[in-house]
């Protein structure tokens, strides 16, 4: 952080327009914007960029890994609301952007990244590190600018921001050539502001939509409600409760629509679609009204399309018109932000018992209780559903989980119990391996007051292992739980399942993990039983520093149900009955 006089002579900046350089600049309107943290990798043509840093009070944490740079400022963005900020130089340094703002893109999360580039005269003779960022970019970024111009770095930063946090959020890539920074123009904060954001113009309730709307929630008999990753993004929590409890509608959440609706809630019923709970699947295909809150009927979730839900009338809201009728066909669609239209629904909304359709929803759980992996007793095998459903009973739910890809991910999703929205950080859309450790660092630069978890699977943790460093050189704390089971395990579990056992590729060794830390300078233990696992997670949680477990856990489990791809949503495998111990449903 820069000292008070530097805040001082920022501050001064954004109220009295001044001769700055274009590396000045960046700065200044990123302070402008409210950014206290950034995160990058400096080279030859960022380097104006950050020769101007130390006038400005804003920290820049030092990445091993540009990849690590776009994870980390989606993280921030995910954990906190606001806009994450990514730095890197031109050329490779740009291209190592490229997996983490895709992974944004793919999950509508606003991050902003700015990029150096060669001097403007040499644009297009294959200067030296010269890559052409934003063609690259075009389709994985809401928005993308080349700036060649002193004057414009300010007004694209701004509009940079802009793009990224409405609407529909995203990444948008600034890309600055090195004579357009080392220039100087004046800095006008307050003139460089965009014209005020207008919503598309298709974004409208008409008064005829919500009439149907409530029409089709009060004749239905067996509606759900089908809350996705737009619930937090809107902030509508509460909106959707008070649907959910004026009309008894039961909420079944996608990935990442996890925590928007409190897990613990009565009409909580849990996870839809690929890995979702089998009640839940079999109940969106026996509903006769969806109501699609901020979520895109992704494949993971609806299955084989002809064959989704198709006894239910649907409603969709959704702020993208683009998402409206793109993979599932609805009756009634509702283009705006979710709390909004909630706010303008529920007027139209009477009470309503719901009871008989919760009922049968719960006769279709069947033997769950008793299967739960509470009730069983150990067997002296360490599962990982064990570890997550462990490790959320010892926080008490109060953590902030950053998960990578995997069969660890869908056992998080279905065995630690998220209450609130941002307590889930996870890849979605693009799936990421290599997310959770760098996004896990953003989250904690977020919220350095919450107690933030890494869930990593052994593959996907060496991929941006290197990251360990980061957190040593910034002094950070959070507790790291790697998931080893000494394979590519989602493969493997295809592998398992449709390719005849053919386990190709996914046995996998890895380091010493325990050791890999100590390398770094942090603590770390191995864990191979259910009994030692309270004992090292207290030691990982009262460690004053970064602490990393390793759980060797059972090699060959799988993740139960599983849709096979491309088949209907009820047409799951379920655990063989002869070892029912970490399925979530019943075994039919
Ligand atoms: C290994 C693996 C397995 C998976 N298995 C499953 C699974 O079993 N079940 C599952 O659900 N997912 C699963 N996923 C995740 C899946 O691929 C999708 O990422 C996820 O289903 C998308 O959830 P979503 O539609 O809620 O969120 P997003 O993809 O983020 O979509 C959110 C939607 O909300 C809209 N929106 C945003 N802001 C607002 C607003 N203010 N107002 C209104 N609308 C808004 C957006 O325009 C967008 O259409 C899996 C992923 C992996 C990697
Ligand atoms: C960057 C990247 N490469 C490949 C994949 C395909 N993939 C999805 S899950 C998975 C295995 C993950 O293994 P591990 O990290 O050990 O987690 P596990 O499934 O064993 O819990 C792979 C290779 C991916 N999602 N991301
Ligand atoms: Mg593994």
């Amino acid at each position: 952080m820069g000292s008070n006089a530097t805040t001082q002579a920022s501050n001064a900046h954004l109220t009295t327009p001044a001769r700055l350089t274009g590396a000045e600049i960046v700065w200044a309107t990123l302070v402008g914007e409210g950014v206290t943290d950034v995160f990058g990798y400096p080279g030859g043509a960022i380097l104006p960029v950050y020769d101007a840093l130390r006038k400005f009070p804003i920290h820049h944490v030092l990445v091993r890994h540009e990849q690590g740079a776009a994870h980390m400022a989606d993280g921030y963005a995910r954990a906190s609301g606001k806009v994450g900020v990514a730095i890197a130089t031109s050329g490779p340094g740009a291209t190592n952007l490229v997996t983490g703002i895709a992974t944004a893109m793919l999950d509508s999360i606003p991050i902003v990244c700015i990029t150096g580039n060669v001097p403007s005269k040499l644009l297009g003779s294959d200067a030296f590190q010269e890559i052409d960022i934003t063609g690259i970019t075009l389709p994985v970024t809401k928005h993308n600018f080349l700036i060649s111009r002193t004057e414009e770095i300010a007004p694209a930063i701004r509009q940079a921001f802009q793009i990224a946090r409405s609407g529909r959020p995203g990444p948008v890539l600034v890309d600055i050539t090195k004579d357009a920074q080392q220039g100087t123009a004046i800095f006008d904060f307050a003139a460089a502001e965009p014209k005020p954001y207008r919503p598309h113009p298709m974004l409208r309730v008409e008064d005829f939509s919500l009439a149907q709307a409530a029409e089709l929630i009060r004749s239905a008999r067996r509606s759900i409600i089908l809350a996705g990753h737009g619930v937090s993004e809107s902030g509508a929590m509460e909106q959707v409760r008070a649907l959910a409890e004026r009309a008894e509608i039961p909420v079944a959440l996608t990935l990442l629509g996890l925590g928007g609706f409190p897990a613990s809630h009565p009409l909580n019923l849990g996870m839809m679609g690929m890995h979702g709970e089998a009640w839940v699947n079999h109940a969106i295909q026996e509903a006769d009204l969806l109501i699609a809150c901020g979520m895109r009927f992704d494949d993971r979730v609806t299955g084989k399309l002809a064959s989704y839900a198709l006894k239910a009338k649907k409603i969709h809201i959704e702020i993208d018109p683009a998402e409206i009728n793109k993979n599932v066909k609805v009756d009634v669609a509702l283009v705006g932000d979710l709390r909004q239209v909630l706010e303008q629904l529920l007027p139209h909304i009477s009470t309503r018992d719901g009871q008989l359709w919760l009922k049968t929803i719960e006769a279709s759980k069947g033997a769950v209780a008793v299967r739960d992996i509470k009730n069983l007793p150990d067997s002296g095998h360490l599962y990982a559903a064990h570890v997550v459903h462990d490790l959320w009973r010892i926080t008490g739910g109060n953590a902030v989980v950053v998960t990578d890809v995997g069969q660890h991910q869908m056992w998080e999703a279905q065995y630690f119990h998220h209450e609130h929205p941002r307590s889930l950080i996870t890849s979605g859309g693009l799936g990421t391996m290599g997310f959770a450790l760098p996004a896990a660092i953003g989250a904690k630069f977020a919220c350095p007051e919450k107690e933030v978890w890494v869930i990593a699977g052994d593959g996907g943790f060496q991929m941006t292992a290197a990251e360990l460093s980061t957190i040593v050189q910034e002094k950070i704390k959070i507790n790291i739980a790697i998931i080893n089971n000494g394979y590519l395990g989602m493969v493997r579990q295809w592998q398992e399942f449709f390719y005849d056992r053919n386990y190709e590729s996914t046995p996998l060794v890895s380091p010493d993990f325990v050791k890999l830390a100590e390398a770094h300078g942090l603590p770390g233990r191995a864990v191979r039983t259910r009994t030692e696992l309270a004992n090292a997670v207290a030691e990982a949680r009262s460690a004053p520093g970064t602490f990393l477990l390793n759980f060797l856990v059972e090699k060959e489990d799988s993740v139960y149900p599983m849709i096979p791809a491309g088949s209907a949503l009820h047409e799951m495998i379920r655990r063989p009955a002869k070892n029912p111990l970490v399925e979530t449903a019943d075994d039919v």
